[in-house]
């Protein structure tokens, strides 16, 4: 039976999947438990600490074990709000084992998205490290369990405080569970059931839950994997938050582990962190968003570094321009930069290292899958002239049918025969790959973390200064964009810092903030009487045109 809330592929699709090959009908727990039996002496996690493939399959088997001793078990929903450190993995490991569905939340989600998410998914235990950063990840815990309805177990990756339902994670993977292994093979768990819940970068006023199934999970970074030339000794990069389908799955940590390769955790994107990181596991493989790899081109001390052992640069989540893909191939001298145009909902498209180079440097690439099936649609919604730009939508082996739960968001999201309408504006280039042009969808893209403009507008509408508000993205050399709100005030205008003070009060993630107001006497209104936001983000893009003039 399929699991109430999640869309299943229709019957004929699924069989025509089945028999390529492509859904091996293996749950994904068993399919990484395989490879790292299969490793088991290879190293596995090279920072912050040394695992062996082996070390870190003991640790999250008896994990698992634990786990179901604390009465968590096939499709228990579980947040998981951990940055880039070893308990994520092994966490991430011990509920494939077990057949719960790990919710991927952004270690900068706060009480509005967290708050939310956990009672969304009916979530039953929440991860969250014992300390990061300057937030208090405990004290937060402690007020998500005592709101929650359906939280039990709050799951820590460090020394969990003595208050009742706080486990630690470490301990977990350490004692002596009271299940066998056994216990472990007799679980039922359905291959076509969710295996992980990704975040939509999203454009309602929530964000919405992404189901992605073991058979479709599995295949995805098995695909990607294949394009990407790993090898045995390689050893990943994973600077951007780990959780995401780029560095989890695309490809990510799960395909490295199916190489017998080896991950480098960082917790931050910093340079002074992560070049030491480079220089000294010799990593081979970055996947970066541009924001990211702009801040190390920067960065005074890069050419200090070693960084001779990269050979592969998967660049994603936000247009990667020319120009700095040839930047990036001139700091990391022996490095291919290869283009993701990816999404948390399915469809992966990259540029191949064996593409030309200029083929390389202007498009994004294209599907990894022959069974991906894809169309750039005009406004009537049927095909465009090839070179035209259209809204890319798609429908494949590994891209979704339907978000969780929300069928009246799925009916506007969808074609009627299956097909997801991404927002995403492309062109076809005479090379096959694809090219981004824009986008229909109404968000902002900061470095790659999408930003719902309704979300943030929903929010400060209940602003007593508020009478109407657009948020749209300004442009940013390092970002790529940033958000920017017009205001329609009610009374005297609202400064940015009550605007941010307010959303800071709602516990919305810092991140989603805009970062500039323009107060205006109305909006400009299509004929139809809705929000021109193109004509917004034109007026601001200028005014920052200016502002940087004047300061010449
Ligand atoms: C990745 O996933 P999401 O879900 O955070 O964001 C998806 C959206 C796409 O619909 C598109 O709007 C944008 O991000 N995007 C790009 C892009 N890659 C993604 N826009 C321009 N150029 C690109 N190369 O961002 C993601 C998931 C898996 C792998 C890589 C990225």
């Amino acid at each position: 039976m399929a699991m109430e809330g999640v869309t299943p592929f229709p019957q004929e699709f699924a069989a025509r999947y089945r028999q390529l090959g492509y859904w091996r009908d293996e749950t994904l727990g068993n399919v990484i438990g395989g490879w790292m039996r299969e490793h088991a002496e290879r190293v596995a996690i090279r920072h912050p600490v040394e695992w062996t493939y082996g070390e870190l399959d003991a640790r999250a088997g008896r994990l698992a074990r634990n786990l179901l001793a604390l009465g968590l078990g096939p499709r228990s929903r579980v947040v998981v709000h951990l940055p880039n450190v070893p308990e994520f993995l092994e966490l991430y490991l011990a509920l494939q084992y077990i057949g719960a569905i790990p919710l991927m939340a952004l270690p900068a989600h706060r009480e509005h998205e967290i708050g939310h998410y956990v009672e969304f998914v009916e979530a039953e235990a929440y991860a969250v490290p014992a300390s990061f950063g300057r937030f208090d990840f405990l004290e937060f815990a402690r007020g998500i369990r005592s709101n929650s309805t359906c939280l039990r177990h709050v799951l820590v990756a460090g020394p969990a405080p003595a208050d009742e339902g706080f486990v630690s994670i470490g301990d977990l993977a350490e004692q002596d569970p009271a299940f066998g292994p056994e216990a472990l093979e007799a679980l039922e768990i359905d291959p076509d059931d969710p295996c992980v819940f990704q975040l939509s970068g999203g454009t309602t006023g929530i964000p919405k839950v992404i189901p992605r199934t073991h058979n479709d999970y599995a295949f995805n970074s098995h695909l990607i994997g294949s394009v990407n030339d790993i090898r045995p000794d390689d050893v990943l990069l994973v600077a951007a938050p780990i959780g995401h389908n780029f560095p989890l799955a695309s490809p990510g940590v799960q395909a490295f582990f199916e190489f017998g390769a080896s991950v480098a955790l960082s917790t931050t994107p910093r340079a002074a962190e992560v070049m030491p990181i480079i220089e000294r596991c010799r990593v081979t493989h970055l996947e970066v968003v541009p924001a990211m790899i702009i801040g190390w081109l920067n960065d005074e001390h890069l050419a200090d570094h070693d960084l001779s052992s990269v050979r592969v640069i998967n660049s994603g989540g936000q247009k990667y321009q020319r120009e700095t893909k040839i930047r990036t191939e001139e700091a990391f001298a022996n490095a291919k930069v290869q283009e993701v145009f990816g999404m948390a909902e399915g469809l992966l498209m990259i540029s191949r290292l064996d593409d030309p180079a200029d083929v390389r440097y202007e498009t994004a690439g294209r599907p990894i899958c022959p069974e991906d099936e894809v169309q750039l649609v005009g406004e009537d919604g049927g095909p465009v002239e090839p070179g035209e730009v259209g809204e890319l939508i798609c429908r494949g082996p590994y891209t979704l049918r339907g978000y969780y739960k929300v069928p009246e968001v799925n009916a506007r999201s969808f074609t009627a025969d299956g097909f997801y309408m991404s927002g995403d504006l492309l062109r076809l280039h005479p090379s096959g790959n694809y090219i981004v042009e824009g986008r229909r969808k109404d968000l902002v893209n900061r470095g790659g973390e999408k930003i719902s403009a309704e979300e943030v507008e929903d929010l400060l509408l209940s602003h007593p200064a508020v009478k109407m508000v657009a948020c749209v993205p300004m442009p940013d050399p390092v970002l790529g964009e940033r958000m920017c709100a017009f205001v329609v005030p009610r009374g005297a205008p609202p400064a940015l810092a009550d605007l941010t003070g307010l959303l800071a009060e709602r516990g919305l993630a810092r991140f989603k903030h805009p970062e500039r107001v323009e107060v205006v006497d109305e909006l400009p209104l299509s004929p139809f009487g809705k929000v021109q936001k193109n004509v917004l983000a034109k007026r601001v893009a200028d005014l920052l045109e200016v502002e940087s003039l004047s300061r010449a």
